[in-house]
């Protein structure tokens, strides 16, 4: 903070003391963002996770949280990626991995609007793209990406969804190669990747990878309108460091937007001009019919070359270590946020066409041409603030761009590059975010900063403070602060839409009789105790407010046991839960119609209670049981029942 302070200072942007809450928040806010009791949000704000790899969900106004959708991390609480029917989900060709840190997400859009069927998250660390799907609330598709590091400038999409991106933020040598770090110009790449997903499933698959120099790619987002063939990457190190890059990394002044002509690629990839490499990269879907996720290894991935294809990548000069790569709802203008640069560039695509066809050129970056930066550029926003990162649009001729340094958010016209308003945030804003603001269709009604630092904005918890969210009123000429809530991890990007879009196309329950999940148990009769040498299934059924069987005997240490639980419930919102003592798998919440799969390894002789976990019923303390575990070679016969079918089961003993 002193840091910020003194920088901010130097510049005279805003005093250094903590400005008093009161005096900020509009008289109104209070009744702005309430909500009352039984009412529902307008908008669903889904937000990044960061570290904690998941995916949150708010109701805005009122910054309510309604559910974290597990995407990157195992989720003990319902069982995500520890259940037998999830643990593919987090496959990788590096084995299962428990975590990502996960930044952006992109709703899909049909367009260039919203469309309320997915939303799509990136994977940072271990590089991936998750597909969501909107009616369920469940990570669908889980698709790795090979020849990356830091997949950073990724999920964003283009505007019918017809491609999401996935850019390297960290070059690396293509296929893996060994060799030396210091070989760095010579051998590491940046990759661009354009997945293709499905029209009607929204299945992905890696259409094509477009190799560029060793650089950073940072952030990106598609044309739309005029630019819609489009996509724009900024990229910062192209100084080829790779050690000291806070140093090393800011030499230049300027660095480049990279203008990706994807429609180009399209005809270029069909018309054989890449070529097919051999990669290996884990591909992960969830089969909605058999509940139940498989990962399979893909083989190869096609490569296009710059070289081989002209027309398809242009540079254009970017001042200085660009950030967020934004284009507004006409899809005229790209702004470039230079995280050090004293002002923002904002690039016409008309320009852009122009300084192409007229060869303005100021030369090349390994044979790809960079356009001058005069021929492309629109203006600049003088004098913005401090620390640009991040831009959004109002679909009403407005930009909003974070500021990190100076910690504010400031509003400009787009038209004439004047600053109109800004409004300071608490503290250290990294994303903004306006209910389809980088749409062709913002509803420029609220925004939403997320901070970086919260110091004393709420009550303090130990060393760790929670990261922020702020809510902006923007639909007059002045922003008004209404409200700070407190988020999931640490946010960055984030998407609105209307809770219109997807309320009412909400899955209740799952239709048991198309449950095709090869454990499950259609009703009571159905459960079943079948031992296949130290393997044991057990087919169990819950239902307020028993489990059946609920007595099991005849286990023995060293056995591998299967709960593979069918809630027979048909019915909204009554899941079950099911733990099993001495476990090493986490809960399993399943919910109605659906069968979910525990693992437990019997390494220990005695007693097992099971219970139901999520508190169904009036009886709900009733639902458990009992599972004995004995001694290896003894002789206890297999027995399991439940009340009245003890007796049938005994009799169904193999
Ligand atoms: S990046 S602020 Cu991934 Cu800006 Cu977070
Ligand atoms: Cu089922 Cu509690």
């Amino acid at each position: 903070m002193l840091m910020l302070c003194s920088v901010a200072a130097i510049a005279s942007m805003q005093s250094c003391k903590m400005k008093s809450a009161d005096s900020a928040v509009a008289g109104d806010a209070a009744a702005k963002v309430y909500v009352a009791p039984g009412k529902y949000d307008e908008f669903y704000n889904f937000v990044s996770g960061g570290f904690s790899g998941q995916v949150s969900v708010y109701g805005l106004p009122s910054g309510r949280l309604l559910k974290v959708i597990p995407v990157f991390s195992v989720n003990p609480e319902n069982g995500y990626g520890y259940s037998e029917e999830t643990k593919a989900m987090l496959n990788t060709t590096n084995g299962a991995i428990p975590w990502d840190d996960q930044h952006h997400l992109e709703l899909s859009q049909t367009n260039g609007q919203q469309d309320g069927r997915w939303i799509f998250a990136n994977a940072n660390n271990t590089p991936r793209v998750a597909r969501i799907d909107l009616k369920s609330f469940r990570t669908a598709e889980i698709l790795q990406i090979p020849n990356s590091a830091g997949n950073h400038s990724s999920p964003f999409i283009t505007e019918n969804t017809e491609y999401v991106v996935a850019g390297t933020r960290f070059s690396v040598p293509l296929g893996d190669a060994d060799v030396p770090i210091s070989s760095f110009k010579k051998n590491f790449r940046s990759t661009a990747s354009f997945i293709s997903v499905d029209k009607t499933t929204g299945h992905m698959n890696i259409a094509f990878q477009i190799v560029l120099p060793g650089m950073n790619l940072d952030l990106s987002h598609a044309g739309k309108g005029p630019s819609h063939d489009w996509f724009f990457f900024s990229c910062y190190n192209t100084e080829q460091a790779y050690t000291m890059l806070e140093v090393n990394a800011s030499q230049k002044d300027k660095d480049f937007i990279v203008a990706v002509n994807w429609k180009k690629a399209e005809e270029y990839a069909k018309a054989g001009k890449g070529h097919k490499m051999p990669a290996s990269y884990a591909h992960n879907t969830f089969d909605e019919n058999t509940q139940k996720a498989t990962s399979v290894i893909e083989k190869d991935v096609l490569v296009l070359d710059p070289k081989d294809c002209p027309d398809m990548v242009y540079m254009i000069p970017c001042p200085k270590s660009p950030h967020g790569a934004d284009v507004d709802p006409t899809g005229q203008y790209i702004v470039g946020s230079g995280k050090l640069a004293a002002l923002i560039p904002v690039f016409s695509f008309d320009k852009i066409t122009k300084a192409i066809q007229d060869k303005q050129f100021e030369g090349d970056f390994y044979g790809i041409p960079v356009i001058k930066y005069e021929a492309a550029l629109h203006g600049e926003v003088k004098k913005p603030g401090l620390g640009p990162l991040h831009t959004e649009f109002d679909g009403k001729g407005n930009a909003y761009t974070s500021m990190f340094l100076s910690s504010e958010v400031v509003k400009w016209r787009i038209s004439d590059l004047q600053v109109v308003d800004r409004i300071p945030t608490y503290y250290s804003v990294g994303h903004l975010m306006i209910p389809g603001g980088d749409t062709k269709k913002p509803m420029g009604k609220y925004l939403v900063a997320y901070n970086k630092i919260t110091k004393d904005r709420y009550l303090p918890t130990g060393p760790e403070l929670c990261q922020s969210a702020q809510l902006y009123d923007i639909s007059g000429d002045k922003m008004k602060l209404l409200l700070d809530f407190p988020t999931i991890g640490e946010p960055h990007y984030a998407q609105a839409c209307p809770a219109t879009l997807i309320k009412d196309q909400q899955v209740k329950f799952y239709d048991i009789s198309k449950n095709h999940n090869e454990y499950v148990s259609m009703g009571e009769k159905k459960a079943d105790v079948v031992r296949n040498g130290n393997r044991v299934d057990v087919y169990m059924t819950a239902i307020r407010s028993h489990l059946v069987p609920d007595n099991i005997e005849g286990v023995f240490v060293g056995d591998e046991v299967y709960f593979h639980v069918t809630n027979l419930e048909q019915d909204w919102d009554v899941p079950h839960g099911f733990a099993v003592k001495n476990s090493n798998a986490a809960d399993l919440l399943i919910m109605p119609g659906e069968t979910l799969t525990m693992k437990l390894d019997a390494n220990k002789q005695g007693i097992y209670p099971f219970y139901c976990t999520d508190f169904c019923s009036a009886l709900h303390q009733e639902m458990s049981g009992y599972l004995r575990v004995s001694a290896k070679g003894s002789n206890v016969p297999l027995r399991f029942g439940s009340g009245v079918v003890v007796a049938d089961a005994a009799a169904s003993n193999k």
